[in-house]
């Protein structure tokens, strides 16, 4: 019998969330469909994709009629199912760290999101300074990357893990919008923006952007 592995993404392509799981899957190296969703259109609230993800968002992955939300659980539930090779670390206080980093990167950037939403990233580029009150929340994110990542390392555990890609995605929301990255993470997000899989995403063909709220 032939495996079923979708991965449901927005069809801007600019969900870090989704980005996350589609590195994730190209780092395993398992074949997968993708369906693109119009958020723009509501495809997310369709009744069928409700009642199969609960939560009604993207990403979502259905693998073998098994239907599961949530970018952090999609990337555990992988890393179980295809251990090989893991996209989290194999030591448990580097898998817990990478943890830290992942959970505080979701519910700690609110105002970097909101100055630098994705769009900025993949389409038109900022061309306003983020404000005096996301200021704070840039200076955690770099006294966070700058104590985890050594002075020109390439990755935070000394071997590439899917925390690396999603602490690069939230640096580069500045670092393409004409923002200094400090000197010691050049080489880390140079090396994480260069990875094969990081790039599948990046030039990865986008609709034209339509706002959406
Ligand atoms: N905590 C979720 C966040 C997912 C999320 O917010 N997805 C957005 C796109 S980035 C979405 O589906 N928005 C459509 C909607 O809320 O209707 C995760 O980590 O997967």
């Amino acid at each position: 019998m032939t495996m079923s592995l979708t991965l449901y993404s927005d069809r801007f392509w600019i969900s870090p969330f989704v980005f996350s799981c589609y590195v994730t899957l190209k780092e395993k190296g398992v074949p997968f469909d993708l369906v693109e969703l119009a958020l723009d259109k509501q495809e997310t609230r369709k009744p069928d994709y409700v009642a199969h993800t609960l939560t009604a968002k993207v990403p979502a992955l259905e693998h073998d009629g098994f239907w599961l939300a949530e970018s952090s659980a999609i990337i555990e539930y992988l890393d179980e199912q295809f251990p090989s090779p893991r996209v989290l670390p194999a030591d448990s206080r580097q898998r817990a760290r990478a943890r830290q980093i992942m959970a505080w990167l979701r519910t700690d950037m609110d105002p970097l999101r909101r100055d630098r939403p994705t769009t900025v990233m993949f389409y038109e580029k900022s061309t306003q300074p983020p404000a005096d009150d996301t200021r704070g929340c840039i200076e955690r994110l770099y006294r966070v990357a700058t104590a985890l990542v050594p002075n020109g390392a390439t990755s935070l555990f000394g071997e590439w893990s899917i925390a690396d890609s999603e602490l690069a995605f939230m640096l580069q929301r500045l670092g393409l919008n004409g923002d200094a990255l400090p000197p010691s993470l050049h080489a880390f997000v140079e090396a994480q923006w260069s990875r094969p899989s990081v790039k599948g995403y990046l030039a990865h063909p986008r609709a034209p952007y339509v706002p959406y709220g």
